[in-house]
């Protein structure tokens, strides 16, 4: 016989399915987003036994009619047909127009998939039928512009799940969305989708270096705030450089996110949670470790009661990702008191970016205005872990 289910237990939805791992690049040719990366956080939460302790979900795909609600017509309709046989000898072609994409005969499936999926947890989590949900879906979504692929990514997967519960399910309640983007790269898609729009409050943090990192330019910027009734609704914290890990996101959290989503108060946080900020990711250069991670969403948790959808977007180193999602899974199961410590203090410039970002927004959200004590502010170069040739992890003092 089953046994009761506790009512206190956590409802957390695991979405997988492995028909995403048939999105990869057409030659065989090696590339950071590839199959393995959904596979590895699957193998890892399975055999930690966690899905057992979760309601797992299959994927399903969007309906045209929701990705239509911040993509165009065309863009729908390239996606849609990429990966038929009419399409066969000019999808290389094609996809060189656009910037870091590939396609092969699995690219349509995966990419509906992947919207459909996080459309779907997201309605269960507004409606109180899951109290949380991670969706680990592949390809990711945050570079994609409402009429352009790029960046691995094809249909901008959180931003129709936000305009879904926003405009399809008025009836849920879901009224205030925030969107918590921590991939390592600027969520330029979902920036421009809700530029001009207050029911998303949509908060960027990621490499700039002054305008250089991927995507590059000066969308990422912490002066772009938003526009009209959106302004004051999109918040960037621009890292000058690497090496940013677990001390500096909390200063940013403590000091400027957290007092934010108080004020505005969300009904339902979206995490586009790429994990390419990990330590030992190939691509981002910065430090976030499995700790770093449960303490971000952990802080999270207080807000809109709970109701949290973690996304996958990018991350690409696998035992990084597999260990971060592992560490964020336990959070939501509220499995039991996070234990860890952060050794270092952020860098001076987390605090210079700290104090632009509160300055350029301190007029939308009084809770910034006040200024931070001068003590937080004077801490020096720091140690911060390195790899080498063989793969050690040495800690190297680095001043910026
Ligand atoms: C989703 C994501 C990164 C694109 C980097 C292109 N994309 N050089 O992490
Ligand atoms: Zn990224």
């Amino acid at each position: 016989m089953e046994a009761p289910e506790d009512p206190r237990r956590r409802r957390v939805g695991l979405l997988y399915d492995e028909r995403m791992c048939r999105h990869a690049t057409p030659d065989g040719e090696s590339h950071p987003e590839n199959p393995e990366r959904i596979r590895a956080i699957w193998l890892k939460l399975e055999s930690e036994g966690i899905p057992q302790r979760c309601v797992v979900l299959r994927a399903k795909e969007a309906e045209d009619k929701y990705i239509a609600l911040v993509h165009t017509q065309s863009h729908i309709k390239l996606i849609r047909n990429i990966s038929s046989k009419e399409f066969d000898s000019q999808r290389l072609r094609i996809a060189s127009k656009f910037n870091s994409i590939y396609f092969n005969k699995g690219s349509s499936e995966a990419a509906y998939l992947a919207a459909g999926s996080v459309v779907e947890v997201s309605e269960k989590v507004a409606k109180g039928d899951l109290d949380s949900a991670i969706a680990i879906v592949r390809p990711p979504g945050h570079h994609a512009e409402s009429d352009e692929a790029m960046g691995f990514c094809l249909f901008n997967n959180v931003a129709i799940a936000a305009n879904f519960l926003l405009n399809e399910r008025p009836e849920l309640g879901i009224r205030k969305i925030l969107i918590v983007d921590w991939d390592v790269h600027h969520g330029n898609g979902t920036q421009n989708m809700f530029y001009k729009d207050p029911r998303v409050l949509f908060f960027s943090i990621h490499r700039f270096d002054f305008g250089s990192f991927y995507p590059a330019g000066d969308g990422g910027s912490y002066c772009m705030v938003g526009e009209g009734a959106g302004a004051g609704y999109n918040i960037n914290v621009p890292w000058e450089h690497g090496q940013c890990g677990d001390a500096d996101y909390l200063a940013v959290w403590d000091h400027v996110l957290l007092p934010v989503a108080e004020s505005y108060n969300p009904d339902i946080i979206l995490i586009s949670a790429g994990f390419d900020a990990a330590v030992r990711d190939p691509l981002g250069g910065c430090c976030i470790t499995p700790y770093g991670y449960s303490l971000m969403l952990k802080k999270l948790m207080g807000f809109a009661q709970g109701k949290i959808v973690m996304t996958l977007e990018g991350g690409y180193n696998l035992n990084s990702i597999a260990n971060s999602v592992l560490a964020c899974a336990k959070v939501l199961l509220e499995e039991k008191p996070l234990v860890g410590s952060i050794e270092v203090q952020p860098f001076e410039s987390t605090w210079r970016v700290i104090q632009e970002v509160r300055h350029e927004l301190k007029t939308f959200w009084p809770a910034l205005a006040v200024e931070l004590p001068q003590n937080v502010l004077a801490s020096n170069g720091r140690p911060c872990p390195v790899e080498d040739a063989h793969g050690w992890l040495w800690f190297k003092f680095a001043d910026f």
